[in-house]
Formats: structure tokens, C-alpha cells, sequence
């Protein structure tokens, strides 16, 4: 079966295609850029799952008959600021922000916030079309807490800032494989993977 990916994040398709080929998923994820790139889309649902539908239906339109379509819309929920980046994650700091533009903002938001009242989740969820067009979702939660600065090279995103439960180092220190293993798009994919194994059909 074939899926193409609904984003223009490079490094949500690298960590997909980790997660699917350690799962034993025998499914061919294709980057949007196979068929054009993922088209200009407003993300403007109040739902993580809102805007996964919205980027999904949106590749859906371009992809070859018969093709499945994948989107993620994710993002970090922050307790002491009401769940705030959230949906706004990307945009935290401005149109599309820069990775270190929205840490550096998190980090002056929470510069009063002591240890103990800096806990925050990543939220992961998925929206995935069928060629006949029903829809089926799924979602992972990684709890942790917010370090006081960032450490770290790998990942993206808020990674050299968040600190998963259970482990002393940063998402961006960690590296893949232990980040793939605990984080919310791990929980999601693994859902999602074990959805796709029971459609042994296409499989
Ligand atoms: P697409 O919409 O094209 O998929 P995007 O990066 O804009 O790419 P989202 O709208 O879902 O994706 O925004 C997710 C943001 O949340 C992302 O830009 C990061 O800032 C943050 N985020 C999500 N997952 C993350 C992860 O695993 N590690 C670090 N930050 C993450």
C-alpha cells in the first residue's frame, strides 16, 4: 500500500519512516513532494485533530487513485500556560516561527515558573484517509517537563527543551531511536501501525 504523507516537515516523514519500518509495516510512505508538495492549507481548526483532517484532505486531492493519505498535526501543551503553544505550536513566535524563535519564547514565558510547575505534554495526532475517502484517526501523549534551557542537536522543534518523564536528558539529546520509543508521534504511529497490519487485504 502506498501513503503519502501530508506535511512539509522533513523530519516528521524521517521519523514516520522509523517508526513504520522498526513496526514492520509493509507500507510505502511517500513524502508530499512525490506529487508536487503539500498545497498551501490554513490551519485554522481548534483541534489537533482538526488540522491533521485539514492537511490530509488537502494532499488527498492530488494523490494518485487508490493511494492512502497521512497528516500529523501536533504540538506542545505547557500546564503552567493553560495548555498553551498547542495548536499554535509552529507559530508560536510569529507566521511560521523558527524552531529556536518558539523555544526562546517558551523559555522567557516560563522564566518565572520554578522546577515543579514546569510539567508539558507533546500531543501527536493522526489523520488517515482511505482511497474510498472514510477517515480514521489516531493519538499519542509524552508527558515531561520544561528544562530551563535548550541542550542538544538532534530532533526538532521544542526537542532541546523538553525533558520526557524518566529521563534526565532532552528529546534533542536522546536521540531517535529513544525519542521514537516514548514520544507522542511513537504512540500515534504505533496505533496507526497496528490499525494497517489488521487491513491485511491491502497489506
Ligand atoms: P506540517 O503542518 O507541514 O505537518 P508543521 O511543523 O507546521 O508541519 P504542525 O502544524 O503539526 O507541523 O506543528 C507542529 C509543531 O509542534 C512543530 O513545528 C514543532 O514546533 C512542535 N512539535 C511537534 N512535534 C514535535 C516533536 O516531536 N518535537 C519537537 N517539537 C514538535
Amino acid at each position: 500500500m502506498d501513503i503519502y504523507l501530508a506535511t512539509g516537515n522533513a523530519h516528521k516523514l524521517e521519523e514516520f519512516k522509523t517508526i513504520f519500518s522498526q513496526a514492520n509495516v509493509a507500507a510505502n510512505i511517500h513524502s508530499a513532494k512525490a506529487i508536487g508538495g503539500m498545497p498551501e492549507v490554513e490551519e485554522n481548526a481548534e483541534t489537533f485533530a482538526g488540522n491533521a483532517r485539514i492537511k490530509a484532505r488537502a494532499l488527498l486531492q492530488k494523490a494518485p487513485e487508490g493511494a492512502w493519505v497521512l497528516a500529523d498535526d501536533s504540538g506542545l501543551q505547557v500546564d503552567a500556560l493553560n495548555g498553551e503553544p498547542g495548536v499554535h505550536s509552529a507559530r508560536y513566535a510569529g507566521a511560521h516561527g523558527r524552531d529556536g524563535d518558539n523555544t526562546a519564547k517558551l523559555l522567557r514565558a516560563l522564566s518565572q515558573t520554578p522546577d515543579g510547575e514546569r510539567g508539558a505534554q507533546f500531543a501527536c495526532h493522526l489523520c488517515l484517509i482511505a482511497p474510498a475517502g472514510e477517515e480514521h484517526f489516531f493519538n499519542g501523549v509524552c508527558r515531561g517537563h520544561i528544562a530551563h534551557s535548550p541542550s542538544g542537536n538532534g530532533g526538532f522543534g521544542y526537542d532541546p527543551v523538553f525533558i520526557p518523564n524518566g529521563h534526565p536528558r532532552s528529546f534533542a539529546e536522546l536521540g531517535e531511536t529513544i525519542k521514537n520509543s516514548l514520544s507522542h508521534r511513537g504512540k500515534a504511529a504505533t496505533a496507526l501501525a497496528r490499525f494497517l497490519k489488521t487491513l491485511k487485504s491491502t497489506l
